[in-house]
Order: structure tokens, then C-alpha cells, then sequence
């Protein structure tokens, strides 16, 4: 196809043609996340009965974060075939435009959810609590909107794109400062037998979440069709972490507080507690 402008054409993945099989993992990677989401919708919901009513709007949040989200990857899936029809040969570009601005949208929704969970998990309360609650929203939402502001540079990687994914970093780094604060306040809260979940919490927070400026900058790293289908599956992982693994994750924690609490229905659910976490709550 005919050299596009930068402007005219929103992402990087406007830019080229596809093979069968780079069009086809794309749009399985969109579906098969789209179905995780969906899935762990239903763990969530089939699973709340067995955290204590102090942790059981845990698994609401997932919920929410999960309808989100499933929608958000079966709107890129529909989205990814309208843009790309097959010539005969290749997937080439129909006329309409693919964006990534489903994503940003729905991780305005998702990160305030998901840091509210990591509080609520922590068992923060009071003025601590609220305080935390504005610094991640006030960052969550600033980190989103600088990146999203700054991506519409992506394919000349200008100025535009270099400052605006710069500020955002900066407010990504105090999120994860105040992430990190939570999770250590959270450690002398809990009882002890989570402490190493709460590290595992931590380290899946650092890692799943850092992977995303990776898919911000994968324009600059392989201005390329098999440069799409990376960022494809580097922003799936990091999806599938950061909201359905933590999400379980969280919810595991929790029902172990809870046990440890002496509330029953989560002694009785619970596969996961050791002999002594039984003995000791019931
Ligand atoms: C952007 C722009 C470039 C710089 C940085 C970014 C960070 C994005 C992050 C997103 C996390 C999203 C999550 C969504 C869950 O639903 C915006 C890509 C630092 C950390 C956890």
C-alpha cells in the first residue's frame, strides 16, 4: 500500500499489511484474553461467598474490572476485522482506522479499580486509606492521559511522543511509590501466614504493570507487522496479570484473612489453608 501520513493513519498498526498468520495470532490473542477475562468474571462471582462480608466487595471489583475489560478485547477484536480484509494473499487496510484508544478508556476504569483493591486487601481504613485512594487516582488518571496524549505521536516518535510518555512516567513511578507503601503497611496488618502472598502481590504489580510503556514504545523498537503482533501479546500478558491473576491472587489472600478472622464459610471453601490456619480459626 501507498505510504501513509502519520497523522492521518492514529497507530502503528494502520501502518501495514499482515500475513494469514500475523492477522490470525492477533485476533486470537484479542479473543483468548477476551475469554480469560470472561472466565475469571465467573470465579469471581461463584467465589465471593467465601470471603468475609469486610472483603467481599474484593470480588465486585474484579467483577467490574472484568465485564471492562472483556468488553474492551471484544471491541478490539471487532475492530481488528473491520480494519483488515484478505486481498487473496495478504490482510491489507479496508479504509477504516484500528486504535488503541479502547485501551486507554478501559484502563481509566480498571487501574482506579485495581489500586482500590490493593488497599481494601491491605486492609488500610480511615484517613490512610482515603489518602492513598487520591494519590492512585489522581496518578492512575494522569499516567493514562499523558500516555494516551502522547501515543497519537507514535508513529513519528516526535516530541509530542518523547515528552508526553516521559510525564507519564514520572506519574507512574509515584504510583508504584505508593503502591509499595500500601503493600508494607499491609504486612503489619495481616496475619502473618500471607505475608509471602503479599510479596508475590508486589512483585506480579511490579512486573505486569511495567510491561505496558514496553508496548508504548514498540513502534520505536519494530516499526513492523510482526512489531504489532508483539505489542499485541506484550499488552495481553500484561492484562491478563495485572487484572485476572491479581485478581484470583487478591481474592486467595482475602479468604485466608478472613479465615484467620474465625469467619467460617471461608474455613469451609478454603482448599488452600494449611492444617494449622484451620486449626487456628476454627
Ligand atoms: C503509558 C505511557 C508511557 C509511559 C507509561 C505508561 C504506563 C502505563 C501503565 C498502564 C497500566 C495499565 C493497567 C491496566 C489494567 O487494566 C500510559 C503506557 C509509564 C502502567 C494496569
Amino acid at each position: 500500500m501507498a505510504p501513509y501520513d502519520g497523522d492521518a493513519t492514529l497507530t502503528f498498526e494502520n501502518l501495514y499489511d499482515y500475513s494469514p498468520t500475523q492477522y490470525e495470532l492477533v485476533l486470537s490473542i484479542f479473543t483468548l484474553t477476551a475469554a480469560v477475562f470472561a472466565a475469571v468474571l465467573v470465579y469471581s462471582i461463584a467465589t465471593a461467598g467465601s470471603l468475609s462480608p469486610r472483603y467481599r466487595i474484593l470480588s465486585v471489583l474484579t467483577g467490574v474490572v472484568m465485564v471492562s475489560a472483556t468488553f474492551e478485547l471484544g471491541l478490539l477484536a471487532l475492530q481488528w476485522t473491520n480494519t483488515f480484509s484478505f486481498d487473496g494473499e495478504n490482510y491489507t487496510r479496508t479504509g477504516s482506522l484500528f486504535s488503541n484508544g479502547f485501551r486507554y478508556m478501559n484502563w481509566s476504569i480498571d487501574v482506579p479499580v485495581l489500586l482500590t483493591q490493593l488497599l481494601i486487601v491491605g486492609g488500610l481504613s480511615g484517613a490512610v486509606f482515603l489518602r492513598r485512594w487520591v494519590s492512585f487516582v489522581v496518578a492512575g488518571l494522569a499516567m493514562i492521559w499523558t500516555g494516551y496524549i502522547g501515543q497519537f505521536d507514535e508513529i513519528d516518535g516526535g516530541t509530542q511522543y518523547w515528552l508526553w510518555g516521559a510525564i507519564s512516567t514520572v506519574f507512574y513511578l509515584w504510583l508504584l511509590w505508593v503502591a509499595y507503601q500500601s503493600i508494607q503497611d499491609a504486612k503489619q496488618l495481616a496475619p502473618s501466614s500471607v505475608t509471602g502472598l503479599l510479596n508475590a502481590v508486589w512483585i506480579l504489580f511490579l512486573v505486569s504493570w511495567t510491561i505496558y510503556p514496553l508496548g508504548y514504545l514498540m513502534p520505536q523498537i519494530s516499526a513492523s507487522a510482526n512489531g504489532v503482533v508483539v505489542r499485541s501479546f506484550i499488552y495481553s500478558f500484561a492484562d491478563i496479570s495485572s487484572k485476572a491473576v491479581y485478581g484470583v491472587l487478591l481474592a486467595i489472600i482475602a479468604q485466608k484473612v478472613s479465615a484467620a478472622d474465625g469467619y467460617k464459610p471461608s474455613i469451609a471453601a478454603s482448599f488452600w489453608l494449611s492444617k494449622e490456619e484451620t486449626n487456628a480459626a476454627s
